[in-house]
């Protein structure tokens, strides 16, 4: 059977306590016993117990509200979790409320969002009309959001796992930030953990990581509540959870029991209460706390040694409950000295163990279905009448002259920050003018293009990041030029005359190990550093673009949190042919179209890709508050689907005499322009076709064009450069006519490249539904041609054939278009 609280590994350890918020703690601090005996200096417990009372109020409330308060009309459940707050009342009461300061960043456990409301309105920070509007459009979200909260939330939370990791990963920026522009003032950079989400793989990923090692001002603190969201959890693993982290490196610390039972520990027999307890399985535990009276005494005592029941027997009806559920993470004072304790080792990163109970303080404590159960409105009104509260003063702040409300007061002063960075200020060059003699792929020029921009004003604020593929993406040059960071100075055992792999505090490359998931994390955290660090940064992550999807919700989290990064998916496509299926991507530019927040752009030509490539730079570099050219859309990433296949870049050249320079860039970056143009053999009458292709494929599409030609068929070739900015053209203008209930007219966009009305052939190293909308943007005819079914190893040919991307079979797709026609 397993334990329910079995035995710490470190029980009865002594920890390093102070009370101050210190952050240079100068020479050994004495060494109080655990648990803390008396209140820690300068505070007074009964107040912060009066504050997390209230929280604790508020957090119910403000879910009750949402259920209860109003109609929906929808008969769908608005929902929400009291449980799962009321298990994170302590721990945040004791972080917002006595020990955090200005600088230092909390991720929220995503069901604890009201918890963190209720703070923030305590504080001061939140309007009271949003207490009664969680999860109601433009109010509470149901998880903390940066982007659509009212209050400023650090980091989002929802998708588990990801809130754990991503302050790991904003302290790694902040001690990148701080080596190559000098020391900010001190953040902490803290993490409330969901125990479920340390099944999350994600968060061993990122733990195991070298580039998050050694980070002491990172900590989290696990709500231990041994409870799912199915469940009350059955093996409860804090062996293996401690063992695991502490062979990761990190200093562990549980706060397990609070200090009734620590008393009760120590009197004469306390000895086997407290074996007992440890013994005990995790679902009789639990199942203790909706227990009260003889019941409670009865289910206690069932399976227990004999030893334990005269120590039992000493306890009244009214103590046993209370002392039952006297868990550490519910005990401010010991929680505070968890907090200083991790304050204290400052050389690796702390995790608390905070053991707590779901549904502290409710009567749904510990019932296994808590997860998202509601209390009805009666359990709310004793609840009311146990805060002391009416129905007319239940939203109330504290009066700011009693001693609750002027630490509130105190406290929001303490935690007032200054105004977020602004842009850098420094413009990026329209183009690094790189030259295109050669046949040439977009992974080898985007290379080119980054150790170019590595000699320019940007410079000092590139930073590239890679998951164990930097040279085999191209940023090989990129570090041979910047050099790879480490916190320290590394000496180099080989000699490459190739790869200059050196490694020191100003290198520019973050080198990853293979985790896709803390490749878009990281860039998610480097994306934010204006914000969570005072420095923008100009990140630029290389990933496999099959790969793209393994780290696709890390991806989805950073954009959504308002992160800007360039990513650079390759190689990518079919035209990786010898690497056969496994490394083929296909569906990775529908995933770049449609996800929100990302600009997808897929250049087939080395100049056009310098243009975007810079363009995209500048557009971070202008800031969070974007270039006033840049559309709002494009508030995010840029993700560059790249190849490894050399092109002739001739037709490109040939392009810009014929339209130049400035309107072909215009064009580029617009997301389309004409690669070649029919129209004179349009004038003389002939059928006209569009051949319009995106990345690698563009020499089939010529030759199928020239094919055409020759058989008296004028094919205009369109090369699309940014699907993703043709179809919010698109879509923006056809938006518009529906709101305003007006004909949509064609998008400049379009009608520059698709003067004339001719049915269109759709040529994509990818899913062919990713550009298949051509047709219906133009109201004519269209044949789309990509890859819909997994690759195998073969050459670009052999592939291209198997997959209908051969000239020929565009030369017959434009017929069938013609046909259709
Ligand atoms: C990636 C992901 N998978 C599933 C869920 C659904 N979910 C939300 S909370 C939860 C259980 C969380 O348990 P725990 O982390 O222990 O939190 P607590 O017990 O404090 O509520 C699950 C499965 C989710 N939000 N994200
Ligand atoms: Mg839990």
């Amino acid at each position: 059977m397993t334990a329910g609280l079995p035995g710490s590994a470190e029980a009865g350890h002594n920890v390093a306590v102070t009370f101050e918020t210190q952050h240079d703690l100068g020479p050994a601090l004495p060494q109080p016993a655990w648990p803390p005996t008396g209140p820690p200096a300068g505070i007074d417990l009964d107040v912060l117990d009066e504050i997390q009372q209230r929280i604790l109020w508020l957090a119910v409330r403000i879910v009750d509200a949402a259920n209860h308060d109003r109609a929906t009309g929808d008969g769908v459940k608005v929902g929400g979790h009291q449980a799962s707050s009321a298990s994170l009342v302590t721990a945040m009461t004791a972080l917002w409320f006595a020990h955090l300061d200005a600088p230092d960043r909390v991720a929220v456990k995503p069901h604890a969002s009201p918890v963190f409301h209720a703070i923030q309105y305590l504080l001061g920070d939140l309007d009271r009309s949003y207490l009664s509007r969680l999860r109601q459009r433009g109010g509470l979200q149901s998880y903390p959001s940066r982007s659509k909260d009212p209050d400023q939330v650090d980091f989002s939370t929802g998708s588990v796992g990801l809130g754990a990791a991503a302050p790991l990963f904003a302290a790694a920026t902040r001690r990148y930030v701080d080596d190559h522009f000098g020391p900010r003032p001190r953040s902490r950079f803290i993490a409330l953990v969901g125990d479920a989400e340390l099944d999350e793989g994600n968060i061993w990923e990122a733990v195991a990581d070298h580039a998050t090692q050694g980070l002491g001002d990172s900590m989290w603190i696990v709500d231990f509540n041994r409870q799912s969201l199915d469940r009350v959890i059955p093996g409860i693993r804090i062996m293996q959870w401690t063992t695991q982290f502490r062979a990761a490196g990190w200093h562990v610390v549980e706060v397990k029991y609070g200090r009734r039972l620590q008393a009760k520990f120590a009197e004469p027999g306390g000895e086997a209460l407290r074996e007992w307890i440890d013994a005990m399985p995790n679902e009789q535990y639990q199942s203790l706390f909706a227990l009260s009276g003889p019941d409670l005494r009865a289910r206690f005592l069932d399976g227990a040694p004999d030893a334990v029941r005269p120590v039992v027997d000493a306890v009244s009806d009214e103590e046993l409950a209370p002392l039952v559920q006297d868990l550490g993470g519910h005990d401010l004072a010991a929680m505070l000295a968890a907090y200083a304790e991790c304050d204290a080792v400052t050389d690796r990163p702390s995790i608390v163990f905070a053991y707590t109970v779901k549904g502290w303080g409710l009567p749904t404590a510990g019932n296994p279905r808590n997860h998202s159960a509601l209390l009805t409105p009666d359990q709310v009104a004793v609840l009311r009448a146990r805060a002391g509260l009416t129905a007319d003063t239940e939203w109330d702040r504290f009066d700011p002259t009693s001693p609750a409300g002027v630490l509130c007061h105190v406290r929001r002063e303490h935690l007032q920050r200054p105004p977020r960075a602004e842009g850098l200020g420094v413009a990026a060059p329209e183009a690094t003018g790189i030259r295109s003699g050669k046949p040439t792929s977009t992974q080898e020029a985007f290379g080119r293009v980054l150790v170019d921009l590595s000699r320019g004003e940007l410079a000092p604020y590139l930073v590239t990041t890679a998951p164990d593929v930097a040279t085999s993406t191209n940023l090989a040059g990129f570090i041979n030029r910047t050099g790879v960071y480490n916190p320290d100075e590394k000496r180099a055992w080989n000699e490459d005359p190739v790869l200059k792999w050196a490694e020191g505090p100003g290198g520019q490359h973050i080198e990853l190990g293979i985790s896709e998931m803390n490749l878009f994390l990281l860039l998610g955290q480097l994306g934010l550093s204006w914000d969570l660090s005072g420095q923008p940064l100009i990140p630029v992550g290389t990933v496999y673009d099959p790969f793209v999807c393994r780290g696709l919700d890390a991806l989805i989290y950073s954009v959504y949190s308002g992160a800007r990064f360039i990513v650079a998916g390759t190689p990518s496509g079919i035209t990786l042919a010898p690497e056969g299926g496994a490394h083929q991507s296909t569906i990775t530019a529908s995933i770049g179209l449609e996800l929100p927040g990302v600009t997808f752009i897929e250049p087939a030509y080395g100049v056009a890709l310098d243009w975007l490539l810079c363009d995209a730079v500048g557009r971070i570099a202008a800031g969070h508050h974007a270039a006033p050219t840049a559309q709002p859309a494009e508030e995010g990433a840029f993700y560059f689907r790249l190849t490894t296949r050399p092109i002739d870049q001739a037709p490109f050249e040939a392009a810009r005499q014929r339209i130049g320079d400035a309107l072909l860039r215009r064009q580029v970056l617009a997301g389309a322009y004409r690669l070649v143009d029919a129209s004179a053999l349009a004038a003389q009458g002939a059928p006209v076709v569009h051949l319009v292709g995106s990345g690698a494929v563009l020499p089939e599409v010529l030759t199928a064009a020239a094919e055409l030609a020759d058989e008296g068929i004028a094919a205009h070739v369109v090369d699309v450069t940014s699907l993703d900015r043709l179809y919010g053209a698109w879509q923006r203008t056809l938006r518009q006519g529906v709101r305003t209930a007006t004909t949509p007219s064609v998008p400049g966009a379009l009608r520059a490249v698709f003067p004339d009305r001719a049915p269109v052939v759709t040529a994509h190293d990818a899913a062919s539904h990713a550009m298949a909308w051509l047709g219906s943007a133009l109201g004519v005819p269209a044949v789309p041609l990509g890859v819909d079914a997994f690759g195998q190893s073969g050459t670009v040919a052999e592939l291209y054939e198997l997959h209908d991307l051969l000239p020929g079979s565009i030369v017959n797709a434009a017929l069938a278009a013609l046909a259709l026609g």
